[in-house]
């Protein structure tokens, strides 16, 4: 006997097209005051990108990893969530941080060597996990515990397409399936890993139907369309909340900067391919959608840009006047006695400091 024992689709969701137009029937509910909040939040992440990079070049942060142009995904999810969700992002997602509140000095100090800035007080997030794929294992954890326990959370966990290749992305998955976690698994596909494009990743035809041999939902969206995210992302949460399991979301974007400020991404890609991505901007597509129906216009961008770099600034200021953290804290915790090695270690590191300066 030969019979099929079961089909399966994926969809793709576009709503808002490059032009700023829309599929009405596609539309989520959004009130004018909402898109606005939304375009805001991209707007912010960014500024707050730019300024990121800027002082890393001057050297007051560390090694940075952008988002610019994936801020639709980033942002479009976490309009989804209600203040008593979970995220556990990855190191992409500062547009997600930054709208569930989390204050913009605490991020510059964590790409600035100071940890302390992870601590995200009456904001749940879970830190920036800079190991590929380790925290979605955590994020499913979370999600299997909050069943335990009856408490209505919906957990969403970012990731890049990178991660789809790590053990810890599977064992997620199928835990999350199994156990019926309430987990919304965000896979930001900006296309590379580092240098590795998404075709070595996988064979697959998309990211999203990974989910399927885990036994649960997952669709592709336009990444760069923020109602197509907040949509998928919508659905996924209420579907969680209502015990009705997880779902895999992966949003089909571009990587527009270099991987971190170590790379240089002109080495493994054209300038076309980067070109023609940069025409499908998320934040101009959401702005000319504002502009067609009367909602935004240039004096209010002006402000906005104004009121949005000033706390920028105000930020970066207060980031930078922090003292910095005790070059001892990077060796002291990692056992109750330091180790003769860490000991060493410590005093290499003050040597060359003393050297530098
Ligand atoms: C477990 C682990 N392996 C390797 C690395 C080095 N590494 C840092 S980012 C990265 C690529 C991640 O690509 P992707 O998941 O697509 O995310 P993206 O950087 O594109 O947002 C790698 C391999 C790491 N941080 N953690």
């Amino acid at each position: 006997m030969k019979k099929v024992l079961e089909q399966f689709g994926v969809e793709y969701l576009q709503i808002l097209k490059e032009d700023g137009s829309i599929d009405e029937h596609l539309m989520p509910k959004l009130t004018s005051k909402q898109i606005k909040e939304m375009y805001k939040a991209m707007v912010l992440a960014r500024i707050f990108d730019n300024k990121l990079l800027a002082l890393q070049r001057q050297g007051s942060v560390g090694t940075i990893a952008q988002s610019t142009g994936q801020e639709a995904s980033a942002v479009g999810s976490a309009f989804a969530l209600e203040k008593n969700d979970f995220i556990f992002p990855s190191f992409r997602e500062s547009g997600a941080l930054l709208y569930r509140g989390l204050p913009m000095d605490n991020i510059i100090r964590v790409f600035g060597w100071d940890e302390r800035g992870a601590k995200a007080e009456n904001v749940n997030a879970f830190t920036m996990s800079i190991p590929v794929a380790t925290h979605l294992l955590h994020a499913v954890g979370y999600g299997m515990a909050c069943n335990i326990k009856n408490d209505k959370k919906v957990i969403m966990a970012y990731f890049g397409d990178g991660a789809t290749s790590e053990g810890d992305f599977h064992e997620a998955m199928n835990f999350a399936g199994v156990f019926n976690a309430p987990v919304v698994f965000i896979c930001q596909n900006n296309q590379f890993a580092i240098s590795m494009p998404r075709e070595k990743q996988t064979k697959a035809k998309s990211l999203a139907q990974k989910a399927i041999a885990y036994g649960f939902r997952g669709i592709q969206v336009d990444g760069n369309d923020v109602f197509a995210v907040y949509s998928a992302a919508k659905d996924a949460a209420d579907n969680a909340r209502k015990g009705r399991g997880p779902t895999l979301i992966e949003c089909y974007t571009y990587r527009i900067a270099d991987h971190t400020t170590s790379d240089d991404a002109s080495k493994y890609r054209t300038e076309k391919e980067l070109n023609e991505w940069k025409k499908k901007d998320p934040i101009d597509r959401l702005r000319k959608y504002m502009e067609k129906k009367k909602l935004w216009n240039k004096k209010d961008e002006g402000k906005l840009v104004k009121e949005l770099q000033d706390s920028v600034n105000k930020a970066a200021e207060k980031a930078m006047a922090i003292e910095k953290p005790d070059i001892e804290d990077i060796f002291k915790y990692m056992y109750k006695e330091m180790t003769n090695e860490l000991k060493e270690e410590l005093n290499d590191l003050k040597e060359s400091l003393k050297y530098e300066a």
